[in-house]
């Protein structure tokens, strides 16, 4: 089965509220884990070399093997199953025949619709040998991704996650990027739910139990705002200085959060 967009590559926004029913919550749990399998495996080909087309044509093999669809494909017109995002690249990479250089870093995002609901997660891997200060900021963007889901409990509001975010970010000397959000998933890749990586004070709305939403840190070394490439979907520092991302799928339980995108 295939998301309502694939064929008109115009998704149909439809109202969803953020607060998932159990029976939601539990086919998200097999799209979360489908995503997490579909990663793994993708950045296990991750080597100097390759090609990012070659590493999307296996996520969209590895998203059918398991009954599942590419969910990127053909969103809003998109036209690959996976982004891939090299070293200045914030996010929405293209992937195309350019092989992976030594020293590289790369970030692979995976979503997969599968029965109904779509699960979405990435990282960053390190291609060959790769610079200390590249290190580094994979490293700490990792570590900001851990240190927002462990302030996600109900009751609090959500800038907490963008506190957390920003705090160990910038007491490392990154960047945080603005203009890209963690966002609300079930049915749809994308609810009108809102997720800041940054600290915003009027951002008052409280996390509740049953919330479905993505956590997903842009972080660089240098300037945090972007510009597009001409292709219309490629974000890129201002810089072109690199970038880093993290990010996993979550449900908000009684006393915290279940990271759904994990084998
Ligand atoms: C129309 C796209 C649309 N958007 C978001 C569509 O949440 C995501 N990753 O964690 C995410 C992934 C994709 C995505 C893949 C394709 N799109 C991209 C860029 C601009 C745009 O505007
Ligand atoms: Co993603
Ligand atoms: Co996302």
């Amino acid at each position: 089965p295939r998301p309502p967009y694939a064929d008109t590559g115009v998704p149909v926004r439809e109202p969803e509220n953020p607060v998932q029913p159990p029976e939601v919550i539990e086919r998200m749990r097999r799209a979360g884990k489908a995503a997490a399998e579909v990663l793994a495996l993708v950045g296990e080909a991750v080597r100097p070399g390759v090609t990012t087309d070659e590493l999307d044509a296996l996520c969209h093999e590895a998203c059918i093997e398991r009954g599942g669809y590419p969910s990127p494909l053909n969103y809003g017109g998109f036209p690959k199953s996976l982004c891939t995002s090299v070293n200045e690249v914030i996010c929405h990479g293209i992937p195309d025949s350019r092989a992976l250089l030594d020293g590289d870093i790369v970030n692979l995002d995976v979503t997969i619709y599968l029965d109904g609901v779509h699960g979405d997660t990435n990282a960053t891997f390190l291609v060959g040998d790769v610079d200390p200060e590249s290190r580094r900021l994979v490293e700490v963007t990792r570590e900001c991704l851990e240190r927002a889901i462990a302030v996600v409990r109900p009751g609090q509001p959500f800038n907490a996650i963008g506190r957390a975010i920003q705090e160990h970010a910038e007491g490392n000397g990154f960047g945080v990027v603005r203009s890209f959000v963690g966002h609300g998933i079930g049915r749809q890749f994308h609810t009108d739910l809102h997720v800041p990586h940054y600290y915003d004070p009027g951002l008052t709305r409280v996390i509740e139990e049953g919330m479905t939403f993505t956590i997903e840190p842009m972080i660089t070394v240098g300037a945090w705002d972007h510009d597009l490439w001409p292709d219309g979907w490629t974000a890129v520092t201002v810089d072109r200085k690199r970038t880093a991302q993290f990010e996993h799928t979550l449900v908000v339980t009684a006393d915290g959060a279940e990271v759904l995108t994990q084998v």
